[in-house]
């Protein structure tokens, strides 16, 4: 029986289920850059540049290893634009009995590929998506039954399960959350080494100029495209994470500084996410450091919960919510996507800088994402649907099973409180707070209502004022709520008054 082993772009991994048992003279790996992968939303132009250079480096990879590799670029004459009707093409041309491949990351494509028995006519054997650390069943059995999923009793299931951080049961040093040590603002004479970057080899420039060409009118530009697009440039993302970034990485995993966009962050969510790296190795590595006493536990433990907690946990929240999370809705927002998240046109300095790095770098680290632009989606009231495509569509890093879960529980609470206890909520202090960004913006953070008020402020209560009926039963909301019934009803007003002028002005496209 030989096999059509179809590998797709965020599964470039060696052991990969779909490669598994192999027999390198008789089965054929498959790959393509198809138009409906590459274009079912625009994807930033160094996402494209990335997932293609990474492809192409790895069947070369396979086939200089003596795998029988299709690879089907972009504008290959026998490119069929789908990935099924590249099987199709791949089956009339060779004599093939069978079809295997890895659990996609998205559900729409899953969807289809349970449809590929039947319109290809042969056995599609689908294998368990093995880049994660516990397979789904691990999620679906610790979520059946509960009311709350919570992300930290998770985590503390793997970590037990792995036995990662835990010695006889109990956590390493302790506690299993070390983030009250976590929160820190960046002092401002602090260096932050610079990004690992790697030149474009040949096979890199050709994508860049193919992607510079083909996809023109997509989001983003490649200037500052520097991503690892091997094995080994991915190790070393991660080696020099190690070495220069891990250190400082809790202390301050929530600050954001102008114009530094990296921080002490690892940048290895692409690498892991289409399967340069393994979440083993990663976490092992990390680990290695830490017991050689190079790393301090805060950072370590902080670490270890993003890669093993939030990420696992999100992976199997994705799945076991699927397809409902898609049309999740819970506070009806409707607002469409201000224009300035394309262009960064707006006066609000913190949304003006994290919009220009996502341009420039398709990346953003976790709190920009969080607390700045997806906060403002939150107190806008922005649709869920277009936030998500705009999340899906601007990360080097993004797929669905991680970008949705994000978007839409995580930052809009779209789902009514199935991930989060409260929706992640904040006023412009949070900003002062974590970031210098309010020093430089023409509003004043200070200012709670007018002209020069920092619209966070006032959009912060217009929020909490718009869903207090459902807030209300959250015993997490209870103080906000008592807070705003003590606030001097003029004062409310004067913000609700700002709120509305606000969207006004968002509705006709001015500048704010
Ligand atoms: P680090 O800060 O160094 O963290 C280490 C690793 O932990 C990351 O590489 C990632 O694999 C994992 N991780 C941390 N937080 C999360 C999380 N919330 N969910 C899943 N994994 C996590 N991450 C993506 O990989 N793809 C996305 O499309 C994506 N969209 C997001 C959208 C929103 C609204 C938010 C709030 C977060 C999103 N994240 C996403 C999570 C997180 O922001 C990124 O994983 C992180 O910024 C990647 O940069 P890093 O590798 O430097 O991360
Ligand atoms: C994201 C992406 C892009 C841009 N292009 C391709 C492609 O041409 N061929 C391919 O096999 N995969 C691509 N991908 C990754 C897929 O979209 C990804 O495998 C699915 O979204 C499932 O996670
Ligand atoms: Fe953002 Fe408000 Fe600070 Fe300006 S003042 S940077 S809008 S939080």
């Amino acid at each position: 029986m030989a096999a059509l082993r179809l590998v797709l772009g965020d599964q470039l991994s060696r052991s990969i289920s779909c490669l598994q048992g192999i027999d390198k003279k008789r089965d054929i790996v498959l790959m393509a850059e198809v138009k409906s992968e590459a274009t079912y939303v625009k994807h930033h132009k160094q996402k494209i540049a990335f997932l293609f250079s990474a492809m192409r480096h790895f069947a070369k990879s396979l086939k200089d290893d003596g795998f029988n590799v299709l690879y089907i670029d972009y504008h290959h004459d026998d490119n069929r634009g789908s990935l099924e009707a590249q099987v199709i093409w791949a089956l009339e041309q060779h004599d093939l009995d069978e079809v295997i491949v890895t659990h996609p990351g998205e559900y729409r494509l899953w969807q289809a590929m349970c449809e590929w028995e039947k319109s290809l006519g042969v056995t599609v054997s689908m294998q368990e998506d093995n880049r994660f650390l516990v397979p789904q069943s691990f999620f679906d059995d610790w979520a059946k039954g509960k009311k709350q999923l919570r992300m930290e009793f998770f985590y503390r299931e793997v970590r037990k399960h792995t036995g990662y951080l835990v010695n006889d049961g109990e956590p390493e040093g302790g506690k299993w959350n070390y983030d009250a040590q976590n929160r820190e603002p960046m002092p401002s004479d602090k260096d932050v080494p610079a990004r690992s970057h790697y030149e474009a080899d040949k096979i890199t420039q050709d994508v860049l100029a193919l992607v510079e060409d083909t996809f023109d009118d997509h989001f983003g530009n490649l200037d500052n495209f520097a991503f690892a697009v091997t094995r080994n440039q991915a190790l070393d993302v991660l080696n020099t994470f190690i070495d220069e970034r891990l250190e400082n990485f809790g202390r301050y995993q929530d600050a954001m500084v102008m114009n530094q966009p990296w921080m002490f962050h690892s940048h290895i969510s692409f690498y892991l996410n289409c399967g340069l790296l393994d979440v083993k190795e990663v976490i092992e590595a990390v680990l290695q450091a830490y017991y050689a006493g190079e790393a301090p536990l805060n950072s370590v433990e902080g670490f270890v919960r993003q890669i093993i907690g939030w990420r696992e946990y999100i992976r199997g929240f994705y799945w076991y919510f699927m397809p409902e999370l898609a049309t999740k809705n819970a506070l009806n927002a409707t607002r469409d996507l201000p224009e300035f998240y394309w262009t960064a046109d707006t006066r609000m300095n913190c949304l003006k800088q994290c919009i220009t790095e996502t341009r420039d770098n398709a990346y953003a680290h976790h709190i920009q994402r969080l607390m700045v632009l997806g906060n403002f989606a939150l107190l806008a009231g922005l649709d869920p649907e277009q936030v998500n495509e705009w999340y899906l569509l601007v990360y080097a890093d993004a797929y669905e099973w991680v970008e949705m879960p994000n978007v839409s529980s995580m930052i809009l609470y779209a789902d009514g409180g199935q991930l989060a206890s409260k929706p992640y909520a904040a006023s412009g202090s949070y900003i002062n707070k974590m970031s210098d960004y309010c020093k430089r913006c023409e509003y004043s953070v200070k200012e709670k209502t007018g002209h020069q008020a920092c619209p966070f402020n006032y959009l912060y209560w217009d929020f909490i004022n718009r869903h207090k009926a459902q807030l209300e039963n959250n015993h997490r909301m209870g103080m906000i709520l008592k807070t705003m019934g003590r606030m001097d009803d003029s004062k409310l007003q004067a913000m609700f008054e700002d709120a509305e002028r606000f969207f006004d002005k968002l509705a006709v496209n001015e500048k704010v």
